[in-house]
């Protein structure tokens, strides 16, 4: 008999996500993917100034605030056709590159690895395999015997205690865990090492933002960074250089601990390299700008249309016609008034909840549409979209872990194992590689062109009378993201935001198309019905965050109330 099982909230995101999956024979057959908090910043910024709306909207978040801020201060420039100063443009793009390599190390290993890794097992491990394991992947200088003993020893102490800490609440024991001893054990040293680590990045983010969450320097026009190399209380030589040092000990972890782990894990879970495919259109944006107006990037974006993974239509600059054009959002099957798809610009978003179980409308996520049709976004589409661009580090990037991957696994990787659950992990692992060299390279642009004189940071805007509107679009650490705004007067008339996990959490859109985390789902297989680790593999695996893409919890709508964890039973009506 067909079965349901129901995962409420799923933890380890950022929000409130349910996931609803019919079984049968053992696998899933359908599923459902439904927020459930209600959306309303961009009701909060009708009527505001213009120039605050990025100051609110990165409130939408408390994972990717920055990137909605820059996301906001785009669309704004876009509508005046505002060019910012190329110094604006660097610091911006420092601050993009090191939030997201703070996100995608959080994520792998504080969000997601635990799906894997079975921190209990761990204690059976010897020191001295392990760090001859790791030897052999990477010359990280933590992966030392003594070292491994010590956090042998203090995991040792929080399970004697029987208090598990950050660790409790996992699947620890379930037979969908088949990592040795010594392999969990080195996961365990990484995800402490993990904490530290991305620590810096965002300490890179707060010296540049004045803080970290919510970023207090920009401005519509630029950034309100004051430059001057040899000004104790500016930008200056000093600063640059103590966060070149972060950028080293960042590119240290990446290179020697992140994209190792993630290789070795895939090698020890083969099957998922096949599992979690989505089959829809892959869907990014250029990122890192390289001009004041937005016209070159260094790293591509664009669309793969579903069935030709060899077509690629790239996306070119702040002012891309292809993409204004194809963008929509329907409400067909979420909480809200209206039906049919509708472009950002001319949608609204009005409440409306029907019924949690069983009903036509089921979250409070929009379902948006490139060219009518649902897209994934996220890593993976990134570096799709970078790798059909033919974008060289990429190849190199990914070239070097497939080798990786080949000597783990003893044999060939076969072509489109990025296309998965374990792939999108893999992608990620990889871009972050990919920022970590963009954040240098920023750095580097930074210095020489205040080295020619250019001390400019802000272009003042001016707001005319009558309408005009736009968009601004950001390739966020979930994917792409965008923010599209219509002003009347210096006043914000209609403001629609269109988050990474929007895209990725759909529900059905208005021709009954599924949506990412629902089609990735579709044929998983899952051992332990009480338990089902292997949905939530997937689904960690694009990286959640609810509040992004519904931003405010209405506390008295009984469908934005936690209900059962997991629970298993037979389908009613
Ligand atoms: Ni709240 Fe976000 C990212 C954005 S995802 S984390 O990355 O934008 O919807």
């Amino acid at each position: 008999m067909a079965k349901r099982i129901v995962i409420d909230p799923v933890t380890r995101i950022e929000g409130h996500l349910r996931i609803e999956c019919t079984m049968e024979g053992g696998n899933v057959s359908e599923a459902r993917a439904s927020g459930q908090m209600f959306r309303g910043i961009e009701t909060i910024l009708k009527g505001r100034d213009p120039r605050e709306a990025w100051v609110y909207t990165q409130r939408i978040c408390g994972v990717c605030t920055t990137v909605h801020a820059i996301a906001s201060v785009r669309a704004v420039e876009n509508a005046l056709k505002l060019e910012v100063p190329e110094n604006a443009q660097h610091i911006r793009n420092i601050i993009t590159a090191a939030h997201a390599i703070h996100d995608h190390i959080v994520h792998f290993y504080h969000l997601s690895a635990l799906d894997w890794v079975d921190v209990t097992q761990a204690l059976k491990a010897d020191p001295a395999q392990a760090e001859r394991l790791a030897s052999g992947l990477s010359p990280w200088p933590l992966n030392g015997r003594a070292d491994l003993k010590i956090v042998q020893d203090r995991l040792s102490g929080l399970v004697e205690s029987g208090r598990l800490g950050i660790f409790s609440g996992g699947y620890w024991g379930h037979p969908a865990m088949r990592l040795e001893p010594e392999i969990n054990l080195l996961a365990v040293a990484h995800y402490l090492q993990a904490l530290e680590t991305q620590r810096k990045a965002n300490q890179i983010v707060a010296i540049l933002g004045g803080k970290t969450p919510h970023i207090q320097n920009l401005a519509v026009g630029g950034v309100a960074n004051a430059v001057n190399l040899e000004n104790q209380s500016t930008l200056n030589m000093e600063r640059i250089a103590f966060m070149k040092t972060l950028v080293d000990e960042l590119g240290a972890f990446i290179e020697q601990v992140y994209i190792p782990d993630v290789c070795v894990i895939a090698s020890r879970y083969p099957e998922w390299l096949k599992l979690g495919k989505t089959n829809l259109p892959l869907l990014s944006v250029p990122e890192m700008p390289m001009d004041p107006k937005g016209s070159a990037f260094a790293m591509p974006g664009g669309y793969i249309p579903m069935g030709d993974r060899a077509e690629f239509i790239p996306i070119r600059s702040f002012q891309d016609a292809f993409f204004e054009e194809n963008v929509r959002e329907a409400v067909d099957h979420s909480w809200y008034k209206g039906h049919g798809a509708n472009h950002p610009y001319k949608e609204d978003t009005e409440p409306n909840f029907t019924q949690q179980d069983g009903g036509e409308r089921y979250s409070w996520i929009k379902s948006p549409t490139f060219q009518g049709h649902p897209a994934e976004v996220g890593p993976l589409s990134h570096l799709r979209a970078m790798l059909a661009s033919g974008y060289e580090p990429a190849k190199k990037r990914l070239n070097g872990a497939v080798g990786l991957l080949q000597a783990l696994l003893g044999k060939d990787v076969p072509p489109g194992v990025l296309d998965s659950t374990l792939g999108r992990h893999l992608a990620r692992a990889l871009r972050c590689g990919l920022m970590y060299e963009e954040l240098g390279r920023s750095m580097g642009l930074l210095v020489a062109n205040i080295a020619k004189g250019d001390t400019a940071s802000f272009n003042a805007p001016n707001f005319p009378k009558g309408e005009i509107r736009g968009f601004g679009f950001l390739e966020a650490p979930r994917g792409m993201l965008s923010h599209w705004v219509a002003i009347r007067g210096g006043k914000i008339q209609n403001y629609q935001v269109i988050a990474p996990t929007t895209w990725n959490a759909a529900p059905r859109n208005a021709d009954g198309k599924q949506g990412p985390y629902e089609a990735s789902l579709v044929g998983t297989p899952v051992a332990d019905q009480e338990r089902p680790v292997e949905v939530l593999r997937t689904i960690h695996s694009f990286d959640p965050c609810l509040a992004c893409s519904i931003h405010l919890i209405d506390a008295k709508n009984p469908a934005s109330h936690v209900r059962v964890r997991v629970s298993t039973g037979p389908i009613e009506g």
